[in-house]
């Protein structure tokens, strides 16, 4: 029993280690909406990436990446497991003015950033350009936000899915995502598959 936690944001019927980070993050915001970028990567990097504790929160379509809310965090951030099959990519796209973490739970994961095109009229082709690229390590964190770039991320194994923990501060249901040849910008509904590991109901 997690004795300890007194939030009902969760199943704490156990006093597995994913359990605590999810307390971990809660008292984090518990008394500011100020964001420790360095505290919060270092939150989410110290935990050891155990299946056993976030299974229940995953689920796989065979067309697309999905999308699981863990937590809401009090209205403050979204707590989510992404779950990507062989293959599968997320468009280039933006994250409103959101702080986003990514933490790698299992198999690899590529991130490919992309410099903000300009809004300039007149700037030229709007063609996207590559800022930097790194494949996502067991456990490691990745952090990105709006004033950094766009990014993509990838699954690039042909036969192994791969599993993200993501923490978005503050919440978002709506990105642009942005066509990588001409720079031309979509606006993307984002959903969730399951909500606390319950199917989401449509
Ligand atoms: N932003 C994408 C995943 S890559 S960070 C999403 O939330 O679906
Ligand atoms: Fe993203």
């Amino acid at each position: 029993m997690c004795t300890k936690c007194p939030y009902t944001c969760h199943d704490t019927s156990d006093a597995t280690e994913f359990s605590k980070l999810i307390c971990e993050v809660r008292k984090e915001f518990e008394t500011t909406d100020r964001i420790n970028v360095d505290r919060i990567k270092s939150i989410l990097a110290g935990y050891k990436s155990n299946r056993i504790e976030w299974e229940k929160y995953t689920t796989w379509d065979h067309h697309r990446y999905t999308r699981n809310l863990v937590d809401e965090g009090n209205g403050k951030y979204n707590m989510m497991i992404l779950c990507w099959g062989e293959s599968q990519v997320s468009p280039v796209h933006s994250h409103p003015d959101s702080n986003c973490f990514v933490k790698l739970l299992s198999g690899v994961m590529q991130e490919t950033i992309f410099a903000l095109p300009s809004t300039e009229p007149g700037s030229g082709s709007k063609k996207l350009v590559v800022k930097g690229e790194q494949q996502l390590k067991k456990d490691e964190v990745s952090y990105i936000h709006d004033s950094i770039g766009l990014h993509a991320m990838e699954n690039p194994s042909h036969t192994e899915g791969a599993v993200t923990l993501h923490l978005y501060v503050p919440p978002y249901m709506e990105c642009d995502v942005y066509d990588i040849r001409t720079g031309k910008i979509s606006t993307s509904s984002m959903t969730f598959t399951t909500k606390g590991g319950l199917p989401v109901v449509t």
